[in-house]
């Protein structure tokens, strides 16, 4: 059996029942056999064993007090999958599906990810099973704090930065660095998305959407094309949603769709970011409520966010949200990209269908990078006790997804797959940690 099978072969019986880890490792090392071919110390060094192995893992429980008083416990984790290019570095999701397996496969994802940024950041992941939705904003800070009276020991500026992620918003980086800062008297660049005035970037809140939108258009630009008249899809209406339809219409795209675990709206006209902002960051709202407020959008309960025609369409939700049928609709209805802003939205058959098909398919470990990015340069401006204007962090950022477009194209070329990006990036990511872990020895 091929070195990369037996891996594969070995994770699904160690973890058989993490789908998710299982889905992002077959994902990732079915697309790097001719590096492996290429260079038998890759073997000899188990490397492919090490990397799908976290180096520590942490699982805590997290007790807190609702309004009433009541007591709850909820599972919390911090996976701390690799360091030898950085401080494990990723976010932490607060949604009540999270487990183990969603973790690890974020994790892994973040290695090859952080990677392909350049930037000296290890990887690592982290959350729990804690719904903020519908909650206190007390009963929020509650948790939060608990969740950081255990996490504390496990972190600081130089050994792992923690930072937002599904559920986990400025909100609750705030009363997480509250936490930390009182526990161990010392104000330290500990987590990244904090606010403006203590010790946040500019652009940082902006970073995934607009850094989703700017890889798509060095793709667009590679072929005289760009934003100008093309109709875009967009699922989610979080962070990484409203950011991106924010940057798709300033480059004179127009967006007609976004959606949330309850449904998705259709706004032929194009959506009204300023309502949107409203409805989900100022009122914690539902997606729902747009249709009610404007004249010819509709609501759509459930999936089916990908059945509207569209020239693109960005996955900015959560994993396994983009399923074969969809990628068939996307394809029947002329979709030319699909760029994911999520981590791992498309099933592994919905990306396979989508490049036989001739669609560009951007992985969300190069073209939704630009959040992280931004968390280094966070990381950066408090080392250095400074900050940048807006312009700065976003010209830096532009600068990052151009890089690795550029990176992630050649290295597509390189492995006689030109234009396969899910080729491109597992490689280019995979060849820039394990050079480092190779230099490193086996620790
Ligand atoms: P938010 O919490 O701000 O928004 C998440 C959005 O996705 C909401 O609209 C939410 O709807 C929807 N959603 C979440 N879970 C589900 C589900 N199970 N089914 C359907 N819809 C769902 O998170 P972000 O925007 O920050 O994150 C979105 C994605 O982007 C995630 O995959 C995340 O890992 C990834 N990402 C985020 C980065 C960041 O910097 N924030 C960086 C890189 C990637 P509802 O409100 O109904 O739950
Ligand atoms: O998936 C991701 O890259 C993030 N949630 C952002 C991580 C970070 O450290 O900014």
């Amino acid at each position: 059996m091929h070195y990369i099978d037996r891996v594969i072969e070995q994770v699904k019986a160690k973890d058989p029942h993490e789908a998710e880890f299982i889905q992002a490792v077959t994902e990732v090392l079915s697309s790097l056999k001719p590096v492996i071919d290429a260079d038998s110390r890759y073997e000899e060094a188990a490397i492919l064993e090490r990397i799908v192995e976290p180096e520590r893992t942490i699982t805590f429980r997290v007790p807190w007090v609702d309004d009433a008083g009541k007591v709850h416990v909820n599972r919390a984790y911090r996976v701390q999958y690799n360091s030898c290019l950085g401080p494990y570095k990723g976010g932490l999701r607060l949604h009540p599906s999270v487990n183990l397996s969603i973790i690890k496969f974020l994790g892994f994802e973040q290695v090859f990810k952080n990677s392909l940024t350049t930037l000296p950041l290890g990887a690592g992941k982290g959350g729990a099973d804690f719904d903020p939705k519908g909650k206190s904003d007390g009963e929020v800070m509650r948790f939060c704090q608990n969740f950081m009276s255990e996490l504390f020991r496990h972190i600081s500026a130089d050994t792992d930065v923690p930072a937002g992620d599904i559920g986990t918003g400025a909100r609750e980086i705030g009363y997480m660095f509250g936490q930390y800062r009182k526990i161990r008297n010392v104000w330290e660049g500990v987590l990244t998305g904090k606010g403006l005035s203590y010790g946040g970037s500019l652009a940082r809140t902006e970073a995934t959407g607009y850094g989703l939108v700017y890889f798509v258009n060095e793709h667009l630009k590679s072929n005289d094309d760009g934003f100008d008249g093309k109709t875009v899809a967009v699922s989610g209406s979080g962070n990484v949603a409203i950011y991106a339809t924010e940057k798709v219409q300033t480059l004179g795209g127009k967006v007609v769709t976004l959606s949330d675990s309850g449904g998705w709206i259709y706004d032929p006209a194009g959506i009204k970011l300023d309502l949107v902002k409203d409805i989900k960051e100022v009122k914690r709202g539902r997606i729902s409520e747009y249709a009610d407020q404007v004249a010819g959008a509709e609501y759509h309960e459930g999936r089916g966010v990908w059945s509207a025609n569209c020239d693109i369409a960005l996955p900015c939700a959560t994993q396994n949200e983009l399923l074969l049928d969809d990628a068939k609709q996307l394809v029947a209805n002329g979709c030319k990209i699909v760029a994911e802003g999520a981590n791992m939205p498309t099933t592994i058959e919905a990306t396979e269908l989508l490049i036989a098909n001739g669609v560009a398919f951007c992985p969300g470990k190069a073209s939704n990078a630009g959040g992280v990015a931004t968390s280094g340069l966070e990381m950066s401006q408090n080392s250095g006790r400074i900050s940048w204007e807006f312009e700065e962090v976003d010209a830096r950022l532009q600068g990052i997804m151009r890089n690795i477009y550029r990176e992630v194209s050649q290295a597509s070329t390189e492995f006689g797959e030109p234009g396969n990006f899910v080729v491109g990036a597992n490689i280019a990511g995979f060849r820039r940690v394990t050079n480092a872990m190779m230099a490193q020895g086996v620790v």
